[in-house]
């Protein structure tokens, strides 16, 4: 039976359906987003199987021709958003930005796929070459020492996380110019990130087109290069997931299964021994953040057993009554409201559940129920307060929905 919110997240996803793809939230982000579109199609496959593959194959139609897909793609102008296409200058066949987003859609594709094999064939083999190339891309472009690396705190999808801090320092945001910020005429500015990101994350924007986008030519001149939980853990889930695509259709996968052992014992390079826990690297000066995130918490979900971070997790759901908090609350960098330097957010509580799930740890329980409360309580926010459950950000938000219809709800069983 179908709940008053069952009904609102269905309502939500059909608000903010653009025809093809789906915007996260109205105002805010009027765009296509690579991992926020992966979520909107698993909910539109809880009622709506052919309009969940139509937002894959819209996220694959901005495609660069070397296997990156954008994180945003900018089906059609609007000036609510900076910066825009013009600031970007995305070389791919529909206008887009110059960098990826950690790849949720392989994943998703095959729980879609799960749900009627005989209507998701034709699509899987459509998809297939693609995804492949984009995990080729990452393999190509991003890593180190087998951990998979951010170049952008936008491309990790945790923008102004404490994570970044040791790698934005060595930028000097001298020449970045005049620019006028959109999100904060949508959001109070102490839930978004500071000038200090915002002259940052631009002069990393102009750095790229600059340069034309060229990964060669990046790999020599951007000093933002971190080793990353939330890419490494997100890359790994892929490949395992291209794999398994790979062999319903009878394709050659034994290049993903030797990039699968590379990236396992990168993931070796991120484990923090000190804090229990898989941890930020930064490439520069080879130091660990020092503090768990909510992506440290991502490595079930990657696919390994990892008891040794069990520890850490139930430390960090000990001390937060809404969890998983994206900053450790003991830290003195955190900051409850201001977006991925505390906030609990619904969908990466609902990647980090789903992983210790698949690895038969019990804490996914916990944390299924409480994103439940969270939502259930303060509604379909972007983020919300981990040790007050208030709403952030934006609302009627497409993840959250999506969270909720596919793990959330009661009508879900745990
Ligand atoms: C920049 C859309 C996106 C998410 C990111 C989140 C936020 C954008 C922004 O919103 O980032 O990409 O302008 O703040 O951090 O994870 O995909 O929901």
């Amino acid at each position: 039976m179908q709940t008053n919110m069952d009904r609102e997240a269905k309502a939500i996803l059909l608000a903010n359906d653009r025809g093809g793809y789906t915007i996260p939230t109205e105002g805010l982000y009027p765009y296509q987003w690579n991992w926020d579109s992966a979520f909107a199609a698993l909910g539109f496959a809880e009622f709506d199987l052919a309009r969940a593959w139509e937002e894959l194959e819209t996220l694959f139609l901005g495609q660069w021709s070397d296997g990156m897909v954008p994180h945003i793609i900018f089906h059609k102008p609007d000036p609510r958003y900076f910066p825009g296409p013009d600031v970007w200058g995305g070389i791919g066949p529909i206008p887009s930005s110059g960098i990826t987003q950690p790849p949720i859609a392989p994943v998703f594709a095959r729980r879609i796929y799960e749900k009627n094999p005989e209507v998701g064939l034709a699509k899987v083999k459509a998809l297939y070459p693609k995804m492949v190339a984009w995990m080729d891309w990452f393999m190509a472009w991003r890593l180190d020492q087998g951990a998979v690396c951010t170049t952008h705190p936008w491309e990790s999808g945790r923008d102004n996380s404490p994570d970044w801090d040791t790698a934005m320092n060595l930028i000097d945001p001298v020449d970045v110019g005049e620019y006028q910020r959109r999100d904060l005429s949508h959001v109070d500015a102490d839930m978004r990130p500071k000038k200090w990101d915002y002259d940052r994350y631009i002069w990393l924007v102009n750095q790229g087109r600059n340069n034309d986008w060229d990964q060669e030519k990046l790999l020599e001149s951007n000093p933002f290069r971190v080793a990353d939980p939330t890419m490494t853990f997100t890359v790994m889930r892929a490949m395992r997931d291209v794999i398994a695509l790979g062999e319903i259709i009878g394709a050659d996968v034994s290049k993903q299964i030797t990039d699968l052992e590379v990236l396992e014992a990168g993931a070796e390079t991120i484990w923090n021994t000190e804090l229990g826990a898989y941890d930020a690297r930064t490439v520069a000066t080879g130091s660990f953040t020092g503090v768990a995130s909510n992506a440290s918490f991502l490595c079930w979900y990657g696919g390994l057993k990892a008891e040794r971070a069990l520890t850490r997790l139930d430390k960090t759901l000990a001390k937060t009554p809404y969890p998983v908090p994206s900053h450790d609350p003991d830290s003195p960098r955190f900051d409850a409201m201001r977006y991925w330097r505390g906030p609990s957010w619904g969908f990466m509580n609902m990647l980090i559940g789903l992983g210790l799930e698949e690895q038969g740890h019990a804490q996914s329980d916990q944390i299924r129920l409480a994103t439940r409360r969270l939502i259930g309580d303060y509604g379909f926010a972007e983020y919300f307060n981990p040790l007050t459950g208030a709403p952030a950000g934006g609302q009627s938000f497409t993840w959250t929905a999506a969270v909720w219809l596919t793990w959330a709800s009661p009508t879900k069983e745990v």
